[in-house]
């Protein structure tokens, strides 16, 4: 079990990771986020599990991770920033992880949009934003991230796009420090985006992203298609080039490099 008391020492933040709920076992850490009482859950409070019995993704997808060797928790959000930008946390969210990646480990992490971290093209961290809605306006924002810290061996399903932090530096690396260094990133880059234009976030964004000027594989609703990726946008969707030059803006939906 991680040793709350030790985050706490290495956290910089007002807010965020300042009240814990952590559990040995949890459906997902994402559900139990969207029901709790917002007595128990100030702003920026966490729920972190061990193990998740139903760890998801986006587009009922599963999360799967070993038990005990990576990171898997929930970060509850009050926006107080114009909704619009909500669209945006995710990319608050990937450059946190990636900044607090390359802190602790000296790698450098990728962001691959919308919401993946990646290292030498494998998936090391992805995340799944949701939203509570009460009375017609946004209640809660809950923030689930999975990071691949120390587990090595992966299902034969992901065995060629996931790896870890362990498996790339190839060290054990220390979960509470990584943990604290995400929350102390993630609190940085949160006050980024609802201080400043949105522009700022996504211009650290576009440095380290994977996909500009590259061909590459949009998956939209069953679909499939080629296209180039070109920029992102203030709204968060996805710039792209259609083959016959036209441009489109991309909501949702998976990409891929076509090529490596
Ligand atoms: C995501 O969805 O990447 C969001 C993952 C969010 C997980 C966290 S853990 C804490 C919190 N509580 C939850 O219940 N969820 C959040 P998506 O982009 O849809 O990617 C899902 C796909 O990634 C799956 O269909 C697999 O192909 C792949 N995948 C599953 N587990 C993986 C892993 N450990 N590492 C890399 N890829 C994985």
């Amino acid at each position: 079990m991680i040793e709350y008391s030790h985050i706490e020492s290495l956290l910089t933040t007002a807010d965020i990771g300042r009240t814990v709920h952590g559990f040995d076992v949890i459906d997902s850490t994402n559900t139990y986020a969207k029901q709790l009482d917002r007595t128990k859950a100030p702003h920026g409070t966490v729920i972190i599990a061990e193990e998740q019995t139903a760890g998801r993704g986006r587009l009922q997808r599963n999360w799967m991770a070993a038990k005990g060797e990576n990171l898997l928790f929930s970060v509850l959000l009050y926006p107080s920033f114009a909704t619009e930008k909500i669209a945006l946390l995710p990319f608050a969210g990937s450059l946190a992880v990636a900044d607090a990646i390359e802190e602790v480990t000296g790698l450098s992490p990728t962001c691959k949009w919308p919401n993946d971290v990646l290292i030498d093209h494998r998936k090391v961290c992805g995340m799944l934003l949701e939203s509570v809605s009460a009375g017609g306006s946004i209640e809660r924002i809950v923030l689930g991230i999975g990071v691949n810290v120390n587990q090595t061996e992966f299902p034969e399903e992901l065995r060629f796009k996931a790896s870890s932090l362990r498996t790339e530096s190839g060290r054990e690396v220390d979960r509470p420090a990584l943990l604290a260094a995400i929350l102390n990133a993630l609190e940085l880059r949160y006050e980024q985006l609802s201080s400043f234009a949105p522009d700022r976030l996504l211009n650290d964004w576009r440095m380290k992203a994977l996909l500009f000027g590259k061909k590459i594989l949009v998956l939209e609703s069953e679909i499939s298609y080629a296209a180039t990726a070109i920029d992102v946008a203030e709204d968060g969707s996805l710039i792209i080039a259609m083959e016959d030059g036209t441009k489109r803006h991309l909501f949702a939906g998976d990409v891929s490099l076509a090529y490596k």
